[in-house]
């Protein structure tokens, strides 16, 4: 919608403004007309690559245009908020969880910070709507935020920003006003660099820029609900939680320290950061959403996370971890149980042959 008199490119430069103050240092305007990968989006699906995530099924269609989300949207406002990143543990922690999950779960903190913008664009604009997603709405936001001139998409499917590199979240503002659109980024600044694709422990990318999610670390500790496959339970090493590698090994995050360090309101926890998994194992129900309330790790349940634990021990040689990974096999969830055994096997026969742990 055009509001009468309206002077849409100071509203937009004082909405940057705003949105900078709320911690987004990334931001971007784009027109909301159909999703440029959506066809893309479609046969990925179609090659099952989107695994146990029935939800990207079941709203297909929606991501082809933002009107299924906000029915009179004419701009879909982009914003990045950095998370920490390669500052994270170190690879040698005994478990791994993700960097952006480190702090309080994302999606909460960042919706009550577009819930604050949309109410102040829609006072400024009176007769205009605004609402926020990140996560929330059937939105490909990559999409949207190449279109809105925020970065590239890398041979690791991330997106990537010239200077603040890929680890940050992504999050919408659709909007019924006409604000001027940004340049969408057009060109790859990822070269003959294979470096993600080389380093990932799974091998989940089938060809560059396109993730084969059912073998990838993220989904397997986080969205998969049953058993890991066998197959990709070793790979997945010491990644209690989500992983990192494709975006650690990224020349592109590599010069984020320093002065060009991330400006970001999100808080870290570093209790979340050096979680030990054995003390994790006998964790009850209630323990376990007691101690990780408000956090993104809260996803799993504890089936995922305990059946991650039992995992990422059964690939050290650790015999320290033997009495609590015996005890688990007695769990009554037979997914937690089943992969106790399985972890304490692994152990066993390691002793027996005299080799290291993973
Ligand atoms: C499902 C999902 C996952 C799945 C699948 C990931 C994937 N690569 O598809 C799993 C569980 C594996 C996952 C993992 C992670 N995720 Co995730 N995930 C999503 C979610 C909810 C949907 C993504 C989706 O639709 N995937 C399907 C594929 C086909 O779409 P796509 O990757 O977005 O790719 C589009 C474009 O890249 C485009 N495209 C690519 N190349 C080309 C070329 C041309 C010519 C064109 C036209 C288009 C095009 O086409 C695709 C369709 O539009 C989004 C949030 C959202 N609503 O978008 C977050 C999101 C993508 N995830 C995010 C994050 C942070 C992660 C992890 C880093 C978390 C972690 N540390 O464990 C990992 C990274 C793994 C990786 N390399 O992608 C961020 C990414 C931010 C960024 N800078 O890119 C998002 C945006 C969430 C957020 N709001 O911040 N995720
Ligand atoms: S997040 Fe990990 S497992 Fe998933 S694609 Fe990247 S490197 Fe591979
Ligand atoms: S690691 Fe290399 S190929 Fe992969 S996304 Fe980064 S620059 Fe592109």
């Amino acid at each position: 919608m055009q509001v009468p008199s309206l002077d849409t490119a100071t509203l937009k430069a004082r909405l940057r403004c705003q949105t900078e103050a709320a911690g987004f240092t990334l931001f971007g305007v784009a027109p909301a007309t159909e999703a440029d990968g959506f066809g893309r989006f479609c046969d990925w699906l179609d090659r099952g690559f989107a695994g146990e995530m029935s939800y990207l099924h079941k709203y297909r269609e929606h991501r082809r245009h933002p009107r299924a989300v906000v029915e009179e949207v004419k701009s879909v406002v982009m914003l990045g908020m950095e998370y920490g990143g390669v500052s994270g543990p170190h690879p040698s922690a005994p478990a791994r969880v993700a960097a952006y999950a480190h702090g309080p779960d994302y999606h909460r903190f960042i919706w009550d910070r577009l819930n604050e913008l949309s109410a102040w664009l829609m006072a400024e604009a009176p007769g205009s709507y605004a609402h926020g997603t990140c996560d929330s709405a059937p939105l490909l936001e990559r999409d949207f935020a190449r279109r809105a001139g925020l970065g590239w998409f890398g041979k690791n499917t991330m997106l990537i920003h010239k200077r603040r590199g890929s680890f940050f979240f992504l999050a919408g503002l659709l909007t019924s006003l006409e604000l001027p659109a940004d340049k969408p980024h057009t060109a790859s600044h990822c070269g003959t660099c294979t470096a993600c694709l080389d380093a990932c422990p799974t091998s989940a990318f089938p060809e560059p820029g396109v993730l084969d999610a059912t073998k990838c670390i993220s989904y397997l500790t986080i969205e998969l609900r049953g058993p890991i496959p066998l197959e990709l339970r070793e790979p997945v090493g010491h990644w209690l939680f989500g992983c990192d590698v494709c975006n650690d090994v990224c020349p592109w995050n590599r010069d984020r320290q320093g002065a060009d360090a991330p400006r970001s309101p999100f808080p870290t926890n570093p209790d979340l950061a050096a979680l030990d998994p054995v003390e994790l194992l006998s964790l009850s129900k209630r323990d376990f959403e007691r101690r990780f309330a408000n956090t993104s790790l809260l996803r799993t349940r504890r089936t995922g996370l305990l059946r991650n634990a039992a995992i990422v021990l059964g690939n050290t040689a650790d015999e320290r971890a033997l009495p609590a990974l015996e005890q688990a096999t007695t769990d009554a969830d037979e997914v937690i149980a089943e992969a106790a055994r399985w972890a304490a096997g692994r152990i066993r026969e390691r002793m027996k042959r005299g080799e290291p742990g993973a």
